[in-house]
């Protein structure tokens, strides 16, 4: 039988990677691309278990012909918008270059999908950071809560749910937006506030540091797994009827909570250790997050397999391995 492709944007990122070996598994030819940087190092590390399975070429969002050429020549069975600038307070440092990646650039990619591979589906990440401070009665954002962004980032992203969902009607595609809560795992960039802390607070056990700086600790996330949240793509894409569904775990932790419980768990007081620097505030804060993901748990009886604790376990062993190594 026919391999089935995959295309998928950002593959280097966190997501992409788990995704990536995910559809190597499902039987897939994976292409992907990522973006240029002018040191070598660390662009495809996410990748590197995996580099001789799949397909990767440099290129970008924001360059139609490149994206026209993969397209046209790929003809993917399903394409996966991973790519951004994926970091909330950086989006107030780089606005423009935010909006031009995260709400242009999904137009970019379907026009090249519109015009040479209609027949494919299409999975747009949109985010929980688009709810902004939107939250329902019950306290939970779901697929109904209105969208009011409070960063560079989140309006972005707005956009590109908008359009994908614009495109979809417009012109009959398949196209479907996962709206992802936060998700995590040891992969994930260190500037994220758990990896940050997971990683110093490792740091700070093994002598190698003695403080950690952080931003507000009082903004509550719903943090899942990264693994966990790209079976829900998959899911997600392969829907006969193409649909926008949210995923998360309905549990929701403050920065705080989640930050004494690596502490703890390392048996260190966070007190001692833990500064505010403003430097890492935002000049809007979104300050609560929790995910109804009923209709996906109802449709594709989907359940995360990591919960906060589990999730966190396994980044601080990945970095108490790391640094022991
Ligand atoms: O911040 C607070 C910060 O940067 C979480 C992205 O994947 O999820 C992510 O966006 C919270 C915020 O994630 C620090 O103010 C405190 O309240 O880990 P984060 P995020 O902004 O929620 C959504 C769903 C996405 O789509 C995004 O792409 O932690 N916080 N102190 C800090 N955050 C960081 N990064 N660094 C700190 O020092």
């Amino acid at each position: 039988m026919k391999k089935r492709k995959a295309f998928i944007t950002g593959i280097n990122g966190q997501d992409g990677s788990y995704l990536s070996e995910l559809l190597l598994n499902k039987g897939y030819e994976v292409y992907g691309i990522v973006r240029r940087n002018s040191v070598p190092e660390n662009q495809s590390n996410r990748l590197e278990n995996i580099d001789n399975k799949i397909n990767v070429e440099y290129g970008d969002v924001l360059d139609q012909s490149c994206l026209s050429k993969n397209l046209s020549l790929i003809k993917p069975d399903e394409i996966y918008n991973l790519a951004a600038q994926s970091h909330v307070r950086i989006s107030f440092d780089i606005p423009q270059f935010t909006a031009q990646t995260n709400a242009l650039g999904v137009l970019n990619l379907l026009e090249a999908y519109r015009l040479n591979c209609p027949n494919a589906k299409f999975y747009q990440a949109s985010s929980s950071e688009m709810f902004g401070n939107s939250v329902d009665e019950d306290g939970f954002q779901r697929e109904t809560t209105p969208l009011t962004p409070v960063s560079p980032y989140g309006c972005a992203k707005v956009f590109g749910y908008n359009i994908t969902r614009n495109y979809r009607k417009s012109y009959k595609l398949h196209i479907v937006n996962g709206i992802l809560f936060n998700h995590e795992s040891p992969r994930r960039g260190s500037n994220f506030v758990t990896n940050k802390v997971v990683k110093t607070a490792v740091q700070i056990k093994l002598g190698m540091t003695n403080r950690l700086e952080l931003g507000n600790m009082d903004s509550y996330r719903d943090w899942g797994h990264s693994k966990d949240y790209v079976r829900a793509m998959h899911l997600i894409i392969n829907n006969d009827n193409p649909e926008d569904y949210v995923v998360s775990t309905g549990v929701t932790h403050s920065v705080r909570d989640m930050t004494n419980y690596v502490f703890k768990k390392l048996d260190l007081n966070p007190d001692t250790f833990i500064f505010q620097n403003s430097k890492y505030l935002r000049p809007e804060e979104l300050k609560y997050l929790k995910g109804d993901s009923s209709r996906l748990r109802e449709k594709f009886n989907w359940e995360p397999e990591y919960t906060f604790e589990t999730l966190l376990d396994e980044m601080i062993d990945f970095w108490l391995d790391n640094y022991k190594k």
